[in-house]
């Protein structure tokens, strides 16, 4: 198969409400979704496939943000995929390897291929990357909020709905009293974590350290994406697990983060580490080396939402996700709904991500459609 084209299509998504982190605030999501046309295969000409672009509005995740990634997949990435010709989900990361970076972008590029490919084949993603699962455990990411009456609400209500898992971002400031608050309300058998996105230094070990009394799972990510060194010299201090997220870039990067003790759990998100084909590829580092993994969350409309929850079906996969309901985070989302049923999410089990975008839905929200056609540069 060739590729005929990629459309990118970027839908205003509001949030249901403010999504408070260390390092912003967010209130709705510009999406890159990412429709890639394919022609030329045994399925006949017309197949295609669908991705959801990871990159946030802005670069205070990670480096990447979505103006960057349209822009990159645009004027670097079609004309390479073009020029590789004959197109398998596995020839995408090598034809666009020469681009450094980008991991988001080159995800979704790949992801789109992959689904268009697997829908030609009739297989689902689940079965392809070697799911075990028909439904995942569900865990919910709460934002730092303005009290501590208010992060109880917010807790309280996720879990009445189901939640097996609360995930609480944290910040240096709100961090040791949030958490008691949620110890004492709630006890001691709800299964907690928190999630810094690099907002301490090593010189917060102490601050960090009085964590230890809460039983958590895990600390997600306390210092710099690049301070693997200083995690692992935290990691020595800390009794409860490091967990690493923005620095498991890679592969490789998650087995030398495993091999030098900076972290004992691993966040994967297949748009930061460059596809589904490289998550699975740290799915089995982390099984090889004894280490649990987690599937991440992007705040993901319902397109990124159901080829995360196949990845999350993996067997490795033994603490629940990010992979909440669409309704934690969209009021409407792009796709039939994912509804929470016993604190799980069914694995769409139709041929490649399972799920189409709903064409009214897609009308309605997007801002903007652009067909970029390989043969005319
Ligand atoms: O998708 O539920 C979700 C969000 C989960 O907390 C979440 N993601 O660092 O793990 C993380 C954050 C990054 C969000 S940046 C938009
Ligand atoms: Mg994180």
């Amino acid at each position: 198969m060739k590729l005929a084209g990629l459309e990118l299509v970027r839908v205003a998504m509001p949030l249901v409400a403010p999504f408070r982190t260390s390092f912003g605030t967010e209130t709705s999501r510009d999406v890159l979704l990412v429709r890639a046309a394919l022609t030329g295969g045994a399925a006949g000409d017309g197949v295609e496939g669908w991705a959801e672009c990871a990159a946030p509005d802005e670069p205070f995740y990670s480096s990447e943000y979505v103006g960057g990634a349209a822009d990159v997949v645009a004027r670097w990435f079609v004309p390479m995929l073009a020029a590789a010709g004959e197109l398998s989900p596995d020839a995408v990361a090598p034809a666009l390897a020469r681009v450094k970076g980008h991991r988001m972008a080159k995800a979704a590029v790949e992801t789109a291929v992959l689904d268009a490919w697997l829908r030609a084949h009739g297989v689902p993603l689940a079965r392809f990357l070697g799911a075990v699962r028909e439904r995942v455990d569900c865990g919910v990411s709460v934002g730092i909020m303005d009290s501590i009456p208010q992060l109880l609400d917010a807790v309280a209500g996720y879990l009445d709905e189901g939640y097996v898992r609360i995930k609480l971002k944290i910040e240096p400031g709100w961090d040791v009293e949030p958490v008691r608050a949620v110890r004492e309300r709630f006890g001691d058998d709800v299964p907690l974590q928190v999630d810094a996105n690099t907002a301490y230094t090593l010189g917060d070990a102490p601050r960090l350290e009085r964590l230890d009394a809460f039983g958590l799972l895990l600390v997600e990510q306390p210092l710099d994406e690049e301070d693997v060194a200083g995690h692992a010299e935290l990691a020595r201090r800390l009794r409860t697990p490091v967990c690493l997220d923005e620095s498991v870039v890679s592969a490789r990067a998650a087995a030398d983060a495993i091999r030098t003790g900076a972290c004992s759990v691993v966040n994967v998100k297949p748009g930061r580490v460059g596809g589904y084909l490289e998550a699975r590829r740290i799915h089995d580092v982390c099984v090889a080396m004894g280490v649990p993994v987690w599937c991440g969350g992007m705040l993901e409309t319902g397109i990124g939402r159901a080829a995360n929850l196949a990845l999350a079906a993996l067997p490795g996969f033994t603490l629940p996700g990010d992979t909440s309901a669409s309704r934690r985070y969209y009021a409407e989302d792009v796709t039939p709904e994912f509804v929470l049923d016993g604190g799980t999410l069914p694995v769409p089990d139709g041929p490649g991500i399972g799920v189409d975008p709903l064409p009214d839905a897609l009308a309605r929200f997007a801002t903007s459609r652009t067909w970029l056609d390989p043969t005319s540069p």
